[in-house]
């Protein structure tokens, strides 16, 4: 029987490309997102390769999110690897400024919407004795930047929870990995800017940042390692990134 990955944010981005990543090796996909159309267009593109099962769902929505995973079709039901990719941040603006709504939506989509999607899976991963939860976490958890408050917290969630899972799964094969990765061309920056492509442009201009291919093969490469073996966390910037120094204030 083939293996089966359910993908949240399969839509675009990290989740689309590993939608690909794994089919390449015929895996059968869920492939979770809000945009219809897109979902409906890679299982197109897709399904001589794989089995695809689309399911449009807003990964806010606890009763959709429960009732989608809790019943999957009897050909996805025993999904071997879940890739919590579906996130966002919304605005680069200082916290004093930020709109309460974009908070809001950061942490129902980073933090709640990856709980729901999480809590869904993992009964039946333990029975099997067999799974791998796979969260798209970032950087941004660990270092601090300016305009970076909620949605840098919301991958501390991730980095934390993801720990914290390890620890209640001692004992089972269940897997649990945090990739955290820096900059990577997606569609991140024009969601963070609002569809403000020239701002968005603006952040990759004159580097090669990572790309979807490249976290897809990332990813790839951690769900297929041997079942003894769990990568805890895997942090991952483009050559063309580093930190700076700490910054200090000072008067004139
Ligand atoms: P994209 O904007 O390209 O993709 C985001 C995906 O998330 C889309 O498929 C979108 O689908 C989905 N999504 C967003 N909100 C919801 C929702 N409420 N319900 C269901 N799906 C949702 O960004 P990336 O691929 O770059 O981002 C993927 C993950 O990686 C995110 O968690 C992000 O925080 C993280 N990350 C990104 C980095 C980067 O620099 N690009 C670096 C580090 C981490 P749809 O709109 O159709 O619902
Ligand atoms: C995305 C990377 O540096 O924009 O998580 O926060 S960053």
């Amino acid at each position: 029987m083939n293996n089966t990955v359910l993908i949240t944010g399969a839509t675009s981005g990290f989740g689309q490309s590993c939608a690909r990543r794994f089919s390449e090796n015929g895996w059968n996909l869920i492939l979770i997102g809000r945009r219809t159309d897109r979902l409906d267009a890679l299982k197109a593109e897709l399904m001589n390769k794989s089995l695809v099962h689309i399911i449009p769902l807003d990964v806010r929505d606890r009763e959709a999110v429960t009732a989608g995973l809790q019943n999957l079709p009897e050909l996805f039901r025993n999904v071997d690897v879940l890739i919590n990719s579906a996130g966002l941040a919304l605005g680069l603006g200082p916290a004093h400024q930020s709109d309460l709504d974009d908070w809001d939506t950061m942490v129902d989509t980073n933090i709640k919407g990856l709980m729901y999607c999480t809590r869904s899976l993992l009964p039946g991963m333990v029975e099997r004795n067999r799974g791998h939860i796979i969260n798209m976490g970032s950087v941004a958890a660990s270092y601090p930047y300016p305009g970076g408050h909620v949605y840098g917290a919301t991958k501390a969630f991730v980095a934390q929870f993801s720990r914290n899972l390890r620890s209640d799964l001692l004992g089972t094969c269940v897997r649990v990995t945090n990739i955290e990765p820096g900059m990577a061309e997606t569609e991140f920056s024009i969601v963070r800017f609002k569809g403000d492509a020239s701002k968005a442009d603006g952040i990759y201009q004159n580097t090669e940042p990572l790309t979807g291919t490249d976290i897809a093969e990332i990813t790839y490469f951690v769900a297929t390692l041997p079942e003894h073996i769990n990568i805890n966390n895997l942090e991952v910037m483009p050559t063309c990134q580093a930190w700076a120094p700490l910054a200090v204030h000072r008067e004139k």
